[in-house]
């Protein structure tokens, strides 16, 4: 496979609610990624269509997933922040990768049968199309790197095989039009650190995820001090104390996940976590982690009310990241379009 230049991309749906595991799986590994690689990172609001949506509310949370990119250290001058719909080329390319990707591979697809439920032949076909649209997104970039939480491994591993299929399909014309070997990198997925899959305060076994109906399944990243005491002073928990060693976290899932959360927030690992907290009761335990999560939440929160004030700038934000991601996209589409033999 050819070399091509490093390039991040990723993206979060403006569904509302932004949790701690947006936070520690995604938003947060988006800011360490930005000392290291060029990164565009993008406000998925076409996504936010696959489910039944409330139009006004679309644009409230399309600038709160802005504010809470730039309140959580996403330099949008560096990088490019911007909303998915203002660039057409992520919706060309998905038409593009429809007629590339194989209906088995998607029938694959575990989150849509989660999302679709009982009722599939009631979903939308957006819904069903997804992770069609996902490739599309990171690959009218060519990026080569992913950071996202666990859920979203097996859509990287569609993305993977749609670049693949369309390397070897189009290879000929890729070589013909001077790409050499390869148009498309196959992007890597980065699912990294003891948060990937941060999971429910109600139940461990559940994933922390903005749709759950309980308010104290989640930590929303607008919740007050006062919010995260209390829903942290209620997880669920186990009897039994903190183990000294990471072997002693199996088969104890709300154990498990208040630990990856706590090293999670404080840059640490587990092992460091239990180090500290071995032999501690959970009551202690979790004293420690409201204080960490409310030091380090709070001061986003605090931004992303005083950025909530000032959609002008969200907005202008959105406006000059979509121009320059646009820059990269056009040629991207063009060089595609010429290689599949559609005339422009
Ligand atoms: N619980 C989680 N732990 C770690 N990472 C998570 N992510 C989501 N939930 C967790 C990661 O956050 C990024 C953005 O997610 P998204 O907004 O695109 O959609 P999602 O995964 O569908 O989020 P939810 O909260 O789970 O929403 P619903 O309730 O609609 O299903 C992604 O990188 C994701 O992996």
């Amino acid at each position: 496979m050819a070399k091509f230049p490093e390039r991040v991309f990723s993206g979060v749906q403006p569904t509302g609610n932004l949790h701690l595991g947006n936070y520690l799986g995604a938003i947060k590994r988006f800011v360490a990624m930005q000392a290291t690689h060029p990164c565009i990172y993008c406000v998925v609001d076409l996504h936010a269509m696959t489910l039944p949506h409330e139009p006004a509310q679309l644009q409230r949370t399309t600038r709160e997933v802005t504010a809470a990119f730039l309140a959580c250290g996403i330099d949008p001058k560096a990088n490019i922040v911007f909303n998915q719909s203002r660039v057409a080329e992520h919706a060309e390319l998905a038409w593009v990768f429809d007629c590339v990707a194989r209906l088995g591979w998607l029938n694959r697809m575990t989150q849509f049968k989660e999302k679709a439920g009982k009722d599939r032949e009631n979903a939308s076909i957006g819904l069903f199309n997804y992770p069609v649209l996902m490739a599309a997104d990171i690959l009218i970039y060519r990026a080569t790197h992913v950071p996202v939480g666990d859920d979203q491994k097996q859509h990287l591993e569609l993305t993977r095989d749609i670049a693949q299929k369309f390397n070897n399909d189009f290879a000929a014309s890729i070589a013909a039009h001077g790409h050499g070997e390869a148009y498309f990198p196959l992007p890597e997925p980065l699912i990294q650190g003891p948060a990937t899959r941060v999971m429910s305060l109600r139940d461990g076994t559940k994933k922390m995820s903005k749709s759950d109906p309980s308010e104290y399944a989640h930590i929303a990243l607008t919740d007050d001090a006062d919010a995260i005491a209390q829903k942290i002073r209620r997880a669920k928990t186990d009897p039994e104390p903190l183990p000294g060693e990471v072997e002693g976290l199996a088969r104890r899932p709300e154990a498990d996940n208040l630990v990856g959360i706590f090293a999670a927030l404080n840059d640490a690992t587990k092992e460091d976590v239990l180090k500290r907290f071995g032999g501690s009761q959970f009551s202690a335990f979790k004293t420690a982690l409201a204080d960490l999560a409310i030091e380090k939440l709070a001061p986003i929160r605090a931004e992303m009310l005083r950025l909530a004030a000032d959609p002008a700038f969200t907005d202008a934000v959105l406006a000059e990241g979509a121009e320059r991601a646009r820059v990269i996209a056009r040629p991207n589409m063009d060089a595609i379009k010429d290689i599949l033999g559609l005339v422009r």
